[in-house]
């Protein structure tokens, strides 16, 4: 088994990279944002709950991202691999999914961090938000909000993951084609 995590701030690229990296590795993709938005959409108790936070650019509780996680690593026994989008977003959560990995003997093999400057992450955001539909990226406020998270609770994931030396930085500024090679690079050295 072979997993990854793709790590970066809100707009960073991760859910765009993560649709060519599945395609061309197998990998399963567990994007933690994609699961909290169709728990919203399917109107479940656990959606209207992440929906309070999610709208006003806060993270979502780490025991219900944890267990979303736990359920959908016991659906997909039969994966080649996991590609981690937007998970772990704190250090509780990278912690939990060391434990989780290593109940199934596997680890995170490598940790592919994107680096993206603020002004060009807001002007991502703002430009999703007039076709996505998604509340978060319409408000600037929010995208800030949810940079600012970012900068307190989740950089501090990639100094957990480099104690192991397990971070590669990645340009993030660039054609989607050039990072997606940048990040293929990085993966064959595996
Ligand atoms: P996510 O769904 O993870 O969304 P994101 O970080 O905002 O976006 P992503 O990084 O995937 O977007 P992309 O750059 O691909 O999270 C949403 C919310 O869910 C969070 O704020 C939080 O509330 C909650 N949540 C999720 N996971 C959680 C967790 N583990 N714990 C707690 N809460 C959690 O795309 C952005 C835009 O950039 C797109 O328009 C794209 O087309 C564009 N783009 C991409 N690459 C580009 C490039 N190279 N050049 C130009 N534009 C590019």
């Amino acid at each position: 088994m072979f997993n990854i995590i793709l790590f970066g701030p809100p707009g960073s690229g991760k859910g765009t990279q993560s649709e060519n990296l599945i395609r061309k590795y197998g990998l399963k993709h567990l994007s933690t944002g994609d699961l909290l938005r169709s728990e919203i959409s399917r109107q479940t108790p656990l959606g209207t709950e992440a929906k309070n936070f999610m709208d006003k650019g806060q993270l979502v509780p780490d025991e219900v991202v944890i267990g979303m996680i736990s359920s959908a690593l016991d659906t997909n026994p039969q994966a080649v691999g996991f590609l981690f989008d937007g998970f772990p977003r704190t250090e509780a959560q990278a912690e939990a999914l060391d434990k989780l990995l290593k109940l199934k003997n596997t680890e995170i093999h490598v940790v592919l961090a994107l680096q993206v400057s603020e002004g060009e992450l807001v002007k991502r955001l703002l430009g999703r938000g007039l076709t996505s539909g998604r509340s978060d990226d319409t408000n600037e406020e929010v995208i800030r909000a949810r940079i600012h998270e970012y900068n307190k609770k989740t950089s501090v994931v990639a100094d957990y993951y480099g104690r192991f030396d397990k971070v590669k930085k990645i340009e993030g500024e660039g054609s989607v084609d050039d990072i997606f090679t940048a990040l293929c690079k990085e993966i064959n050295l595996q």
